[in-house]
């Protein structure tokens, strides 16, 4: 099939670096966002989201003349819904973007058109849930238009390669579906385009990050048991990897973003009897962050009146990205704790949580701090000098989620390091 034009919905983490990256590719791209305020600033020429590289990529874009930003969709040669599919309280899959989206579609949608589904959704979703609304046009899915699921994979702070380079799953409805999802994505995907059913694109996509989570998971309950039993759980899982089939991920203050803390629900959602490991799996994740505060309240004896600077906020290392991030969960339970918690966040300076105060700097954070806690590596963080902190600080207790700090540097400068997932050594255990 050959397309000359598409219709993105959707400009956020992926619609907008999809829209653009398709435009600079020689498509005519109309870009679609409900949000007026995201519509007006691409339109000045400014960009909402905070990704390396994005901003000169829709600059591009917008001066290829192949780029149009608009609140509701038009006519094109083929669809591309990137909405987001967040949960609800009850963890179950919140799809009224994808509903609305489709419902927009519709009456714009023409035989010979394709639709790709790109949302992470629970499986059967691109069958059961777009197909039928899609069809009460009269056109009929993967016999008037074609109609495909295909999973973005891309790594926050990585987007940009990754969309050309990473290997791409795209399962049709039926098998011509699947062929003209890739006539689609071969014009800039660089990596191999692999045909497949819609619904078992849906699942690879949940798998990759249940997979992901479930390691993760396992990597924090290793760093509890190592807290009991006198272990570094950092030294451990080095040595443990060392093994060729052995690959452990890190311990940490908890699994945030819009991904991996959501994705595994939508499989425990299609069948709760036989995913009791997912389940468990999130469960430990998600209470990481009150394993976290707990463990520096008892580090510091208390948490009332305590001075402690938090460092970053960011769900995971150099992105500005705030959502479902642990890092937030912990200031939060040290703020009901009593603690009067100063936050630094590099990549989103104005972020705030209720209770705590954002400073302004990193001094600002540090200063007349009793205990200093490090929520996320960034790389600033990472090479923060204890020697540094301590002309700032009054007291000298640190906290270590992210197993980024040496142990004798910190301690050179008088500070009582404490790491997550390391326990006190018993002596016996101890090497000369
Ligand atoms: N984390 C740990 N320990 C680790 C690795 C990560 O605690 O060893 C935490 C991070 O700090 C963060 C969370 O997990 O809070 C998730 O971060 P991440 O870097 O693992 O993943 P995301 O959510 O940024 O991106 C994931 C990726 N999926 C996989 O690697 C399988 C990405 O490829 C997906 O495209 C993305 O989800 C998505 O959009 O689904």
């Amino acid at each position: 099939m050959e397309f000359k034009s598409l219709c993105v919905l959707g400009l956020g983490y992926i619609g907008l670096p999809t829209a653009s990256t398709f435009a600079t590719h020689g498509l005519q791209v109309i870009g679609v966002d409900i949000s007026e305020r995201v519509v007006g600033m691409l339109r000045s020429g400014d960009v909402h989201i905070h990704e390396p590289g994005l901003r000169t990529l829709v600059q591009a874009a917008f001066r290829s003349g192949n780029l149009e930003v608009n609140r509701s969709p038009r006519p094109a040669d083929a669809f591309v819904i990137a909405v987001p599919t967040p949960i609800l309280d009850d963890k179950r899959a919140d799809m009224r973007a994808v509903v609305a989206a489709a419902e927009s579609i519709s009456p714009h949608l023409r035989a010979g058109n394709l639709v790709v589904l790109e949302s992470t959704s629970p499986p059967r979703t691109t069958l059961d849930v777009v197909a039928p609304i899609l069809g009460r046009t009269g056109l009929r899915a993967g016999v008037d238009f074609h109609l495909a699921y295909s999973p973005e994979r891309v790594l926050p702070g990585q987007i940009l390669r990754e969309l050309i380079e990473n290997a791409r799953v795209i399962g049709g409805i039926t098998p011509a579906c699947a062929e003209a999802g890739r006539d689609l994505y071969s014009l800039f995907v660089r990596g191999e385009i692999v045909l497949t059913d819609a619904t078992t694109a849906e699942m690879v996509k949940l798998m990759e990050n249940t997979y992901r989570d479930v390691n993760i998971a396992l990597a924090n309950e290793f760093g509890r048991l190592a807290e009991r039993l006198g272990v570094d759980v950092w030294e451990a899982i080095a040595l443990a990897n060392l093994h060729p089939r052995v690959d452990i991920l890190k311990p940490g203050p908890g699994v945030g973003g819009h991904c991996i803390s959501i994705d595994p629900w939508f499989l425990v959602e299609a069948a709760p009897d036989l995913s009791p490991l997912i389940d468990q799996a999130r469960r430990v994740n998600d209470g990481q962050p009150a394993h976290v505060a707990q463990r520096i309240e008892n580090a510091l004896g208390g948490l009332r009146g305590r001075a402690v600077a938090a460092l970053g906020l960011a769900y995971k290392p150099d992105v500005d990205d705030l959502r479902q991030s642990p890092a937030v969960e912990v200031v939060h339970r040290l703020v009901a704790g009593g603690a009067q918690v100063r936050t630094w966040e590099p990549y989103a300076p104005t972020a705030s949580v209720p209770g705590a105060e954002a400073a302004s700097s990193l001094e600002a954070a540090l200063a007349g701090a009793d205990a200093l806690l490090l929520l996320v590596d960034h790389r600033t963080f990472r090479q923060l000098e204890a020697a540094y902190a301590a002309t700032l600080m009054r007291g000298r207790v640190a906290f270590d989620t992210r197993g980024a700090w040496r142990p004798s540097v910190w301690q050179a400068a008088g500070f009582q390091l404490v790491r997550l997932g390391v326990g006190e050594r018993p002596v016996e255990g101890r090497h000369a």
